[in-house]
């Protein structure tokens, strides 16, 4: 299904996207589902999305409701199967050959709510005047330690529940990140440590989630690899296959709707008993 040049970049960038590979009637139906349920919790009317009912400001009632909204969509998404076999046969491409085992059992949800208050990067693409500044930086991580090993030893799947366009909150990663830190253990928490050596790391660990200008485009070069900040944007259909160990944080959203896409990581089943699951519980803010 790949060709030479996608397994390249894969190895190089450690990301590939491919347009249109699934069929859309998975994400319809999802979405279908997923905005009769936040008619029926409130948070969406006559086909708006209520940003108050979606701010979990605090507000008892309205975090109740948002909560409740995302706990349902997880089970929504988790019903529905989005891997095809040609997607897990290009996974195997990408891995070798070599035996994967799907780590989280189900796909996953990616939501993130719409622009409002405290929510909001710059520049806004949102109307709303309460806008408040951005907190603290970006959520950076990596879902798998460095191991003694120095290949790939997981593909995470992204695919969208609808189209998501910059500035909507799709992932951001760092492309090439994957080929660091590689042929020791590193664990989890050191991670950050280790990269921040490395000018191009610390410049990006320190900046603020409100500074999102030039982000995507910032480009940079360390242990001789070439680096740079990208976004995960697309529609449904779309899927990008990213090589676990590659850098990446969850965006705002600074779109008036929500953010939906779907993730499910896949590791080697040589490794699989050297990782200890960690999710960082950012599928839903
Ligand atoms: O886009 C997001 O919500 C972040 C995804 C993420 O951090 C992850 O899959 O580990």
């Amino acid at each position: 299904m790949l060709t030479q040049a996608q397994e390249v970049t894969f190895r190089n960038r450690g990301v590939i996207r491919l347009p249109g590979v699934l069929p859309t009637e998975i994400s319809d139906r999802t979405r279908e589902e997923i905005v009769r349920l936040a008619e029926k919790v409130g948070c969406l009317a006559e086909g708006c999305w209520q940003r108050e009912a979606l701010a979990g400001d605090g507000h008892h009632k309205t975090a109740t409701r948002y909560n409740k909204l995302v706990k349902r969509l997880r089970k929504v998404t988790g019903r529905n199967g989005f891997m095809t076999s040609s997607l897990h046969a290009a996974m195997d491409e990408l891995v070798g050959g070599a035996a994967l085992t799907s780590w989280s059992e189900k796909s996953e949800l990616l939501f993130s709510r719409p622009a409002s208050r405290g929510d909001i990067t710059a520049p806004p693409v949102s109307s709303s005047a309460t806008l408040r500044p951005p907190r603290g930086p970006f959520p950076w991580h990596v879902d798998v330690p460095r191991l003694a090993t120095t290949g790939v030893i997981g593909v995470q799947m992204f695919t969208f529940l609808h189209t998501v366009e910059s500035g909507g909150g799709g992932t951001a990663i760092v492309t090439g990140s994957h080929r660091l830190l590689n042929g020791v253990t590193v664990r989890l928490k050191e991670i950050k440590r280790e990269l921040e050596r490395e000018p191009f790391f610390r410049a990006l660990y320190a900046r603020d989630r409100g500074d999102v200008a030039g982000l995507f485009e910032t480009t940079g070069r360390a242990g001789g690899v070439d680096l740079e900040v990208v976004e995960l944007v697309g529609e449904p259909g779309d899927v990008y296959l990213m090589d676990l160990r590659v850098l990446h944080t969850r965006c705002s959203n600074t779109r008036p709707t929500p953010r939906m896409m779907i993730t499910q990581r896949f590791v080697l089943e040589s490794v699989r008993p050297q990782l200890k699951y960690r999710y960082f519980g950012l599928a839903a803010t």
